[in-house]
């Protein structure tokens, strides 16, 4: 699915700013013929959660309301108009003029809907109707409960299945776009690169709709210099001397295609991408050819009042703070982030592992290792859950969003999933295959696996191209005793290592809650020193593991979460803030990343 972006034949308007807002009560039923009843107002793109002083919105779960007016200009109406929703939070009935247009579940990838047909001369009126509800149905999954209040009132309830806030609304930008209306629907780039002669051939594939004769495709370098062209929906294009796109060392061509017709240009669009080879072997995960070591982070999509919203100048903070640090990477956790997310990490070599919404697909949630002795432990997990389903709609909708980007260099089809239990994979098999055969770049794909999916237990290895691990040795394990933790770290990995040679392993969690300016001189839990003792303790036993190769921490910043007896104002395992103000671990990580080159750091 294409970015919307201006060009000579396309235009945007972005209906960011204020919305009409109200949850809905459900006592009196709300007729979309007539304008929301309500004069609130809120910010979109943001969460709902954190904008108002009512504790009713914040915790509000069932459905939400949103409405605005637009207008079209008149040289305008001629185009094909096409309303884009970045995201809708987690699930959308859209209607315009009092007329339902589309319907989207799924809160975290976009969709859109051609709207000229109902478009009227005056004032536009767009409303939108969102369901917050989690289920054992959807991704993320909840646990969902209804109940009567006082006056026979429906009260709907979602318990969190997961360890982050459930944020939700018009979170990212909602757009009007405008195409001819013969149009380029989509391109598809695969660049493949011949690391001996460094040359690339980059397959192009475009797909466009109504009268045109012809498809041109001129692929640009990064000053905007033509390097080649050629004619055809269907090619392969050859790039000598090709500029690599390395980690930290983004080069980003431009493929420009244009639809043509009676020698008329009739639409264009410019798809950056850039040119790299990711291949596992021998236990390697190899950016160009050379081993890559994975530094960075788990993250989430959290700031202060904007909640899970799209907030640009903190993703640009965030990725100088990784640069900074010497990290090279982050994890989508645990949710496609937004499309200028990816946008800018391709720009700033920013290596991304891009994760789905499959969140929460355990019934029995834990950490004791020692829960299944037998290696043939069967929980609920697989016989109550539905989320077959959603789960393929997102890895179909992620991989049609994201597949041409150069930062992504690997899939996280889930996380923590109860990959221990007997059924997970049969669960699996069929979305990993899925995930294969729609990715035209045929990435590597992993899951991230809890801490109770041993080496022993774990029955979905086969299926991921990387071991991912997600580790808490002295924090939920044998709290404060780093002695046993590293024991436990090293005859873990080594256990991985011996069992699959040939496959990486990286951790893709590990960490320890923080109050920031909490110190002790005793090194304890929560205290500033103990997550770094915590750390230190880590990277050593990483450092013994030939086929280690990557540590993304947990988390970047601390983060809001639901209530719960472990969460003081949400989680605290952030090496930053909320407001992204350093802990004192920063500086020993700095230090150690900053030595650790991207490529070749494991032989
Ligand atoms: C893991 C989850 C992550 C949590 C983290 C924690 O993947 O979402 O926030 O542990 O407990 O289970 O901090």
């Amino acid at each position: 699915m294409l970015y919307p972006i201006t060009t000579p034949s396309r235009t945007i308007l972005d209906l960011s700013g204020l919305w009409k807002f109200m949850i809905d009560k459900e006592v009196v039923p709300i007729d979309v013929t007539k304008p929301l009843p309500t004069e609130n107002v809120l910010s979109v793109p943001a969460s709902f959660n954190d904008q108002t002083a009512s504790q009713e919105i914040r915790d509000h779960s069932g459905y939400v309301w949103y409405e605005t007016t637009f207008n079209i200009a008149k040289a305008l109406r001629n185009q094909r108009l096409v309303l884009r929703f970045g995201s809708a939070t987690h699930e959308a009935w859209v209607y315009l003029n009092g007329v339902e247009i589309t319907h989207h579940k799924g809160g975290f990838t976009p969709f859109e809907v051609q709207i000229n047909d109902y478009l009227q001369d005056a004032d536009n009126r767009l409303t939108v109707k969102l369901s917050n509800l989690l289920d054992y149905t959807t991704l993320p999954v909840g646990h969902y409960s209804e109940s009567k209040d006082d006056a026979g009132h429906i009260v709907r309830k979602v318990d969190e299945n997961f360890d982050f806030f459930n944020y939700a609304g018009l979170q990212r930008p909602v757009k009007i776009y405008s195409t001819p209306d013969a149009h380029i629907e989509d391109i598809t780039l695969v660049p493949d690169v011949d690391l001996a002669t460094q040359a690339a051939t980059v397959k192009t594939t475009v797909k466009a709709t109504g009268e045109f004769d012809e498809v041109r495709v001129a692929i640009l370098d990064q000053a905007g210099k033509e390097v080649v062209r050629g004619t055809g929906a269907n090619q392969e294009l050859q790039i000598e001397q090709v500029h690599l796109w390395q980690p930290l060392n983004a080069y980003l061509y431009v493929a420009k295609v244009e639809i043509v017709n009676d020698g008329k240009v009739i639409d264009t669009y410019s798809e950056p991408f850039g040119v790299r080879k990711i291949e596992v072997k021998h236990g390697q995960f190899l950016f160009n050819g050379e081993p890559f070591y994975f530094k960075g982070f788990g993250k989430h999509e959290d700031t202060y009042v904007h909640g899970r919203g799209y907030n640009e100048p903190v993703n640009v903070l965030d990725l100088n703070i990784m640069k900074d640090m010497g990290a090279n990477s982050f994890r989508t956790s645990h949710y496609p982030y937004s499309e200028e997310m990816m946008r800018l990490c391709d720009r700033e070599g920013i290596v991304v592992i891009d994760e789905t919404t499959a969140v929460g697909l355990m019934v029995t949630f834990g950490f004791d290792v020692n829960m299944f002795a037998d290696d043939d432990y069967e929980d609920s997990t697989w016989k109550e859950l539905k989320t077959q389903a959603a789960h393929r709609q997102v890895i179909r909708e992620l991989i049609d969003r994201d597949k041409n980007h150069a930062c992504v260099a690997m899939w996280s089809i889930a996380n923590e999933a109860a990959t221990f239990s007997k059924g997970a994979h049969e669960y699996f098999e069929p979305l990993f295959e899925e995930a294969r055969k729609l990715d035209p770049q045929k990435r590597p794909c992993t899951y991230t696996s809890i801490m109770m999916a041993t080496p022993k237990t774990d029955n979905c290895i086969d299926l991921v191209d990387v071991i991912a691990l997600n580790r808490y040795y002295g924090w939920y394990i044998g709290n404060g005793d780093l002695k046993t933790a590293e024991k436990a770290t090293r005859d873990e990995l080594k256990t991985y290592q011996d069992k699959y040679p040939d496959k990486p392993i990286m951790y893709t969690e590990y960490g320890a809650d923080t109050v920031a300016g909490l110190h002790s001189k005793y090194g304890e839990p929560f205290s500033e020193e103990f997550q770094e003792d915590y750390y230190r303790m880590a990277s050593k036993v990483f450092d013994e593991i030939p086929n280690f190769v990557g540590e993304q921490l947990w988390n970047f910043a601390d983060f809001q979460t639901k209530f719960g007896i472990q969460r003081v104002q949400g989680n605290k395992k952030g090496i930053f803030t909320r407001a992204r103000e350093p802990k004192m671990v920063v500086r020993y990580l700095k230090r150690r990343w900053t030595k650790i080159p991207d490529l070749g750091y494991k032989k």
